[in-house]
């Protein structure tokens, strides 16, 4: 057969690069850039660049499998979706909807059809990663702004704060690295905060090195100093903020020497960035997970939105703003979110807890292992995990794999036979991007949706949305859901007035550019302001006003652990070559970072005797993980930085789940979280290094 070439879009990360893909044969021999997709325009990451290499993995799972005495045994699709649909049911009908929870991880396009299972089933319960990661600033900012407020590159900022955010290596959710690569080419000056020598750091006009965990006093710093000078926009403060008296006042209680003293930085070097932010013109705050993975989470997120509100920055062209969605039927419309009723709601796990959370229907994961290990408050029986692997990417790996362990009857839907998916009852093999068609990015706040095409099969793996629709027929009213996938395309697509051909053709869909908004009809908030004093924290019985919590656990705040753990450990800065867990099997992206690496200052590594490429154990009270050293003065003398994501796929048996594994030294004790949001701690723990026996296992 000749070759041919298709047009669609990468989905090796969050997604939405454009891609150009040769096939012969069924396979997938070449990707490249599309020039003209306006998300990329041509440039693709390595991931993107390989991913024929996963697609065409010869570990990839090819049938439906269930364990049966311990071995598994191939099912036909229809025995394996009859067999799961009837355990679910019988769960349902034995113990009520909500004894089956829904499971995913980071954003992969698929949560709209999760949600939308979940609804019509009548559970509550959808676990994601929302709780530490993208839901934070999802529902913090629709509280005191009415949406996610995104850096507007392509306005031309003339300064972007990048905090606690390496997008040069990550291109998270609505960005692309490139868009700030771009930015600091045109000149734009830039302010990295970063306790570690990151590569935006290097690139920076001013690096504020800060203790890990104490952002929050940053950006009371800088707020302290813009409004002590007078640098802030006073028409923007009295025309559109709710509760800017208020906000100065609780600004009093965090002068600039305090916010020096809780950072470990300069006075003057805070006093610089506020003046750089402040006057620079137009200028954006481009934040990243590294804020919310902290007790302080929903505080930071908030401090940030005062600093961009306060500047007059909030949508406005170059800074950050509210891009309008593309006219196709949105992800939350697809996930039947007004479906499930006030009852059902009501039985979501965790929900009395963190309430915040709630608003957006984000469960805090230890509700989850908590309700199947001691069945309170009421028993989780059924587990269907859709693209997560949780013993390797959420907190307290022990205890996630207990429950996994526990649960009656566990499904995983994933590429590869995973640490999570080797615990299950019934494994269902889901297709790669280069698989199937779909309307990508439809879940993010960028104003664009881009087309998928498909461009080859692999053994009998389907869609995600393919094996959804089919459980959703056999679970839940049938009218909920369509004959196959291509009538599901062409209803998403038809408010647009597009068929699928036509928008797979064009490639993309935007929603068009508008900026202040405000000006006619304010924030989409109930005071129509921005809300520095937010009334839904204050109707949810929170403090209406941001504070600052200190890191629960750090030599100053926590001496106690500190006598035997005397080192902050943070975790999870990204590698390009792996995307969480994912891309470990062997081969090309593999080949690129074969072993975990942890980063130790010169200093410490001696004071321990250890050199370059030794294993080093690294421990906390919860647990212990092997990573090989990196000697590098990238991170400070107390600060050891540890890779996150890490098991063997090569190593059979239990696939090495517990060698390297860093979420095995996180906490995920209900007191460590976030208190509105339940955000765990995954970055800022304390520990102890020591050189391990080589190697260790
Ligand atoms: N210590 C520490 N832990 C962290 C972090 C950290 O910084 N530090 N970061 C956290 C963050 S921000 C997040 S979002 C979570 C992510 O947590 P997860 O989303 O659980 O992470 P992944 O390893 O990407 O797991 C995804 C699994 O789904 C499979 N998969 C990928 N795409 C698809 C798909 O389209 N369909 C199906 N069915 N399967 C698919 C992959 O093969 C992989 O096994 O990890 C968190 N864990
Ligand atoms: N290649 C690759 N890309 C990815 C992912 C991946 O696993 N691999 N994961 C994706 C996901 S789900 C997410 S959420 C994004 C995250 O991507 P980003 O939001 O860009 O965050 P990270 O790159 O994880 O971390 C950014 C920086 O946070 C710093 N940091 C650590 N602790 C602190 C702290 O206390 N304060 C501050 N200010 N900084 C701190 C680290 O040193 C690191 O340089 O990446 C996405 N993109
Ligand atoms: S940044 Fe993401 S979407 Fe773009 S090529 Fe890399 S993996 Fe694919
Ligand atoms: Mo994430």
């Amino acid at each position: 057969m000749g070759k041919k070439i298709v047009r669609s879009s990468c989905r090796a990360c969050h997604g939405g690069c454009g891609v150009l893909v040769t096939v012969q044969d069924n396979q997938v021999i070449q990707i490249k850039g599309d020039p003209d997709c306006p998300v990329n325009r041509g440039w693709l990451c390595i991931k993107g660049k390989k991913y024929h290499t996963i697609t065409h993995h010869p570990d990839r799972l090819t049938h439906p499998l269930q364990k049966v005495n311990g071995s598994w045994k191939k099912l036909s699709w229809d025995e394996a979706l009859d067999l799961v649909a009837e355990r679910f049911l019988s769960i349902k009908r034995d113990f009520g909807p909500e004894s089956l929870v829904l499971g995913y991880g980071t954003g992969r396009d698929n949560e709209a059809f999760i949600y939308r299972f979940a609804n019509s089933f009548g559970t509550p319960n959808v676990l994601t990663a929302g709780h530490m990661c993208y839901g934070p600033r999802i529902v913090t900012g629709i509280t005191r702004c009415g949406n996610l407020p995104v850096v507007d590159y392509d306005g031309h900022p003339s300064c972007v704060i990048v905090w606690g955010a390496n997008p040069l290596v990550s291109n998270p959710d609505e960005y692309k690295g490139l868009y700030l690569a771009r930015a600091i080419r045109n000149g734009a000056k830039i302010i990295c905060v970063d306790p570690r020598r990151s590569m935006v750091a290097k690139q920076a006009d001013i690096w504020l090195r800060l203790l890990p965990g104490t952002d929050g006093a940053l950006a009371w710093g800088l707020i302290h100093h813009i409004i002590d000078r007078g640098l802030y926009n006073e028409e923007f403060v009295t025309e559109h903020i709710h509760g800017w008296e208020a906000f100065c006042n609780r600004a009093k209680e965090y002068p600039l020497h305090w916010a020096a003293d809780k950072t470990g930085l300069k006075v003057e070097e805070i006093m610089a960035a506020a003046e750089m932010f402040a006057t620079a013109g137009p200028a954006g705050i481009h934040w990243g997970v590294a804020l919310e993975q902290s007790v302080n989470c929903v505080n930071n997120i908030s401090l940030l939105i005062g600093l961009m509100a306060m500047t007059g920055n909030l949508d406005r062209p170059g800074g950050n703003v509210f891009y309008p969605n593309p006219p196709v039927v949105n992800a939350s419309q697809l996930g039947r979110h007004r479906a499930l009723s006030p009852e059902l709601k009501a039985k979501r796990l965790g929900n009395d807890r963190f309430r915040l959370a709630d608003v957006i229907g984000v469960i805090n994961p230890k509700a989850v292992w908590d309700a199947i290990l001691t069945q309170e408050p009421y028993p989780v029986k059924g587990l269907y995990l859709i693209s997560t692997n949780p013993v390797i990417t959420r907190g307290n790996a022990k205890e996630v794999r207990a429950a996994l362990e526990a649960v009656d009857f566990l499904v995983v839907q994933d590429f590869f036979m995973t640490p999570s998916a080797a615990l299950s009852d019934v494994v269902l093999p889901a297709s790669t991007w280069l698989e199937h068609d779909y309307v990508g990015d439809l879940w993010k706040r960028h104003g664009r949706v881009i087309a998928r095409n498909r461009a080859v099969r692999v053994g009998q793996a389907r869609s995600d949305y393919d094996i959804i629709n089919e459980l959703g027929k056999r679970c839940t009213d049938p009218g909920f859901w369509w004959s196959n996938m291509s009538e599901a395309l062409e209803e998403i697509l038809s408010p647009s007035g597009l068929t699928w051909k036509q928008f797979s053709k064009r490639g993309y869909l935007e929603g068009g550019r508008q900026f202040q908004k405000y000006r006619q009809s304010g924030f989409r908030t109930p005071t129509r302001k921005v809300e520095l004093y937010s009334t839904v924290m204050e109707r949810l019985g929170y403090d209406p006003l941001p504070g600052y919590n200190d890191p629960l656990e750090a030599p100053w705040s926590n001496p106690k652990t500190a006598e035997s753990y005397p080192y902050q450990l943070i975790t999870g800065a990204r590698i390009p070559f792996f995307f969480h867990s994912e891309n470990r099997q062997p081969g090309f992206l593999r080949s690129r970072r074969p072993d975990p690496q942890v980063e130790l200052h010169p200093r410490l590594a001696e004071a321990k005797g250890i050199v370059a490429g030794d294993w080093v154990r690294i421990s906390s009270p919860r647990g212990a993980a092997a990573q090989r050293a990196v000697i590098t003065e990238r991170v400070a003398e107390g600060v050891v930085a540890a890779e996150h994501g890490w098991w063997f796929p090569e190593s059979k048996g239990d696939l090495g789940w517990d060698r390297s594994n860093i979420d095995l030294l996180t906490d995920n004790s209900y007191e460590s979280c976030d208190p509105a949001m339940g955000a765990t701690s995954l970055r800022v723990l304390l520990c102890n290094v020591e050189k391990a026996a080589s190697p260790p296992f």
